[in-house]
């Protein structure tokens, strides 16, 4: 058994919905944020991550998620290690049957939180395995570059696709998104959970600075 295999999520709960700073929730917890294009599993990733089905609402129609979700999450770190934080899920970008004018309240949106928050520890960006980035992925990564986000790419639906083919596309999706050979992309299955366990290593980085 590896040290990593002893993490996990759990009293996992709805907190709070937000478009707007003063309805974030109050506390000194850390925040890890999901970020990524509609339909691209970011809630999907927060009912695996926790193992909690019904956690985040899922659709198979993109913009689903409308408004910044927090939920109070405790990284369980062996017997007894425990480190609430807030998973929180964003409203996905490059929804192409909204209008220009929605697209450009998204971001502001978005943005004010990605700029604002000093509790943001991390922002996962999820980038659907069976596709290379599009400019609003690459638009997206420069922006959290830009505010020095600390950012941990995702590649979503990794069952999609043949096991051969999964390690082809992270490199496609490395070398799109101008990352580094340093830079770890982990390929992630909501059904099955596979890489679940990378991510929450990722976050204990993070939880336990
Ligand atoms: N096969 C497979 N399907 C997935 C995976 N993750 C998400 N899906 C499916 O993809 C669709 C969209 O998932 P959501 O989690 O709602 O996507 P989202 O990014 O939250 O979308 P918005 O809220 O609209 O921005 C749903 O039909 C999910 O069942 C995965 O890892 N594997
Ligand atoms: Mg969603």
């Amino acid at each position: 058994m590896t040290a990593t295999e002893t993490l996990s999520l759990i009293n996992a709960k709805y907190t709070a919905s937000a478009v707007r700073a003063d309805q974030y929730p109050a506390g000194d917890y850390a925040e890890i944020a999901l970020i990524g294009r509609s339909n691209v599993g970011k809630s999907s990733l927060i009912n695996s991550l926790c193992r909690h089905g019904g956690l985040a609402r899922t659709s198979g129609s993109p913009g689903k998620t409308q408004t910044l979700n927090f939920y109070t999450v405790t990284l369980k770190t062996g017997e007894e290690g425990r480190h609430p934080f807030f998973l929180v899920d964003l409203p996905g970008y490059g929804y192409a049957r909204v209008g220009r004018e929605s697209r450009r309240q998204w971001a502001q949106f978005i943005d004010a939180y990605l700029s604002s928050s000093p509790r943001l520890g991390m922002v996962c960006q999820l980038i659907d395995i069976r596709h290379p980035p599009m400019d609003s992925d690459i638009e997206a990564l420069r922006r959290l570059k830009e505010l020095g986000q600390k950012i941990q790419v995702v590649a979503t639906k990794a069952d999609k696709i043949s096991r051969m083919a999964v390690r082809k596309h992270c490199e496609i999706i490395r070398r799109d998104l101008g990352l580094g050979p340093e830079a770890r992309i982990i390929p992630y299955s909501a059904p099955s959970g596979a890489g679940r366990e990378e991510l929450l290593d990722e976050f204990k980085q993070i939880l336990l600075k």
